[in-house]
């Protein structure tokens, strides 16, 4: 690593979260054969190159004499599916063959995470390391939230925590792209696919990144291109108008289509191997086609039919709410607009539109359900997006691990039975409709990447999970450790004693049983209970002297179960079988409604908050013992985050507690303080 960033950074100085020269040394030792050709068999050739030089062995260019052979595309024989590889034992050679370039980088990656503690003769006799690998989901993409210049409200990167964009500055690339280099380095070796690399709230000077800004966007691809990664844009569904000049963005202009056909030519002919567009359509303020009283089906597929002949996709966001509500307006309900919007599209979607829908049917909470559009579209490719950036989850000031809540979400079967939502994703759903998990990156220009440094570990998981989403997220959290520390017992349990129940905790002590928000408006930071409750945006707990929780029963509230189909749309409609981390999510009840779990509503209020206080004091304490253990600066960053969250949780957990006391009268069963 050389160079320096133009925000002073010098990239030698920037952490190698899960690749140090370290996590190599088992294939370093090794005589190493690569075979192939392309950008991507480079790659895998520098990296082996690179090992071999700190830790002894050779790179090879044949097979013979070799212990590891790493072998790509048309040398490799046999029937591997596209980004696939097979490890075999051939006498006591571990072969490595390869559908293709990006196939050997995973392949070389998979033997480098499986030796990172043990040597290539262990990593052969352990369950999981021959055979063939196949990724689930076929895109494994990561969208960022990156302005090109500081944004008054919403600075550089919007809901970054981590610093400033690593991709622009000024208005323009950066100079210096060797931070790109490495992340983009990071991203292969977990086998991310496709980045998207500006905000979707698309602003007048990222909007001409699509014509003006293509050689920028070209220098990026190339740097991702190495690595396997195909390059992306957010684009203004009215570029037309505010790049184009015309009058209309109408979706049936043709005018308007012939624009949208040269631009995306334009793009193809700078970058053959463009992946596509990213659109957020009449959400939040982004123009869609609602202006011109067209649907989002003929929003989508006036860009997909200009994409089409490239091989592009266009990433249509199901993110469409009405942001502009009457808080006395007790009929309209957030959580039911992504479906009312667009189970009716299904089927009218082209083949190369992919409906990017958020997992929850909200924004990205701690806790919400699983949208019901996942269920709802068989004849529509649909995404599923998470957000690894922590904008609900503690901003990277609080520890929250969140591996474990993506299994659970991934691994929920929204028929009850059978297909999980990583399946209808991955194209094994009742349409077989194939697509994938996007997510929202968390890193930035720190030092760490991702402003806590535990938060690299999201970053990890999230390709791990996209790879293979049936891997438990404590087996995903020990390869983070094992590649980020080397393999020490005592540090891969410190951290999963700080790490394992982190995001339990964080839900804990902030927003009670599936409610939601409660977070200060606009930045989203800290305790705010009634922030949005009279605000435009939605109004998400109802609470008063009687009770808290929103109605969304079919019985009698706004009809949202209904949304689901068997058995969730009957298990949620009733208080006897609606799970208690749910419950005011989908009812409104009294504070004295008694839980499955036995006790009342108030009264788990105040428990979880005292408990939650209690587990990041002894998350606190558990990391203090790591003094010396890890490296002094990962140490002290992750020992300042810790203050702050401790100081955190007890605002949130003594706001929640008196205005729960204030609002219901019920005592504290224990008579612990509140204020
Ligand atoms: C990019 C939430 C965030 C917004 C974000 C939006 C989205 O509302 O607070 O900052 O905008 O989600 O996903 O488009």
């Amino acid at each position: 690593m050389t160079g320096s960033t133009t925000s002073g950074a010098a990239v030698a100085d920037v952490h190698p979260a899960w690749l140090p020269d370290r996590a190599f040394a088992g294939i370093g030792g090794l005589r190493v054969a690569v075979i192939g050709d392309g950008d991507v068999v480079q790659t895998v050739r520098d990296e082996v190159e690179r090992a071999t030089a700190r830790f002894g062995g050779a790179l090879l260019h044949a097979a013979e004499g070799a212990d590891l052979v790493l072998v790509a595309a048309a040398q490799a024989p046999g029937q591997l599916a596209p980004e696939s590889f097979d490890v075999a034992l051939d006498e006591d050679v571990v072969v490595v063959r390869a559908a293709d370039g990006p196939a050997l980088l995973y392949g070389l990656h998979h033997v480098v995470r499986h030796t990172a503690a043990r040597d290539l003769a262990a990593a052969v006799g352990r369950t999981g390391f021959l055979g063939v690998h196949a990724p689930a989901e076929p895109i494994r993409m990561l969208d960022h939230w990156d302005n090109l210049t500081v944004h008054p409200v919403m600075g550089q990167v919007e809901r970054g925590y981590s610093g400033d964009s690593i991709f622009w500055l000024d208005g323009r690339l950066r100079d210096d792209l060797g931070r790109v280099e490495e992340y983009a380095r990071l991203l292969g070796s977990m086998a991310i696919n496709r980045v998207a690399v500006n905000n979707v709230n698309v602003h007048a000077v990222e909007a001409h990144l699509l014509t003006d800004g293509l050689d920028d966007v070209a220098t990026l691809a190339a740097a991702f291109r190495r690595h396997g990664i195909r390059t992306h844009l957010s684009v203004s569904f009215a570029a037309p108008m505010t790049v184009g000049g015309l009058a209309t963005s109408d979706p049936l202009d043709d005018d308007v289509r012939a624009w949208w056909t040269r631009a995306a030519a334009a793009v193809w002919a700078r970058i053959p191997d463009f992946g596509g567009f990213v659109v957020k359509a009449d959400s939040e303020g982004q123009p869609g086609p609602f202006a011109y009283g067209r649907d989002h089906a003929d929003g989508a597929n006036l860009l997909a039919r200009a994409v089409a002949p490239h091989g592009g996709t266009v990433f249509w966001r199901a993110f469409v709410y009405n942001h502009t509500q009457d808080w006395r307006d007790r009929s309209t309900d957030r959580a039911r607009a992504a479906y009312d919007h667009f189970a009716p599209l299904d089927g009218r979607f082209d083949d190369n539109v992919v409906l990017q829908v958020k997992y929850g049917p909200m924004d990205f909470q701690t806790r919400e359900p699983v949208s019901p559009v996942v269920a709802a579209m068989p004849r529509t490719r649909l995404a599923v997006e998470l957000q690894v950036t922590q904008e609900y989850t503690g901003q990277q000031k609080h520890v929250c691990w969140l591996g474990p809540q993506w299994s659970e979400l991934l691994g929920f079967r929204p028929w009850g039975a059978g297909t999980t939502v990583a399946d209808v994703a991955g194209g094994h759903g009742p349409g077989g409709r194939a697509a994938g998990l996007v997510a929202v990156s968390n890193v930035g220009t720190d030092e760490f990447w991702t402003g806590h440094p535990l938060a690299q570990a999201n970053l990890y998981a999230f390709g791990r999970l996209a790879w293979d989403p049936t891997l438990p997220a404590t087996d995903v959290l020990d390869e983070w450790v094992d590649l980020t520390f080397g393999a020490d017992d005592d540090v891969r349990d410190a951290l999963h004693d700080v790490m394992d129940e982190s995001w339990h905790t964080y839900e804990d002590y902030t927003a009670p049983l599936g409610v939601g928000f409660m977070v200060r408006p606009g930045h989203h930071y800290g305790p705010d209970v009634d922030g949005y409750e009279y605000t435009p945006w939605g109004t998400y707990h109802f609470a008063d002297r009687d009770g808290i929780g929103v109605d969304r029963t079919r019985a009698t509230g706004t009809g949202y179960t209904g949304q689901y189909p068997e058995p969730w749309r009957d298990v949620y409609e009733r208080l006897e079988t609606c799970p208690d981390e749910l419950l005011l999510f989908f009812h409104h009840v009294p504070w004295t409604h008694v839980l499955h779990r036995g006790v009342s509503v108030a009264q788990h209020v105040y428990d979880t908050h005292f408990r939650g206080v209690d587990a990041v004091d002894a998350m606190a304490e558990r990391w203090a013992t790591m003094q010396g253990r890890v490296p002094d600066p990962f140490f002290d960053r992750v020992a300042q985050r810790l203050t702050e969250q401790q100081r955190g949780a007890r605002e949130w957990r003594d706001q929640l507690n008196t205005y729960v006391l204030r609002k219901s009268g019920v005592p504290d069963a224990h008579g612990r303080r509140i204020h």
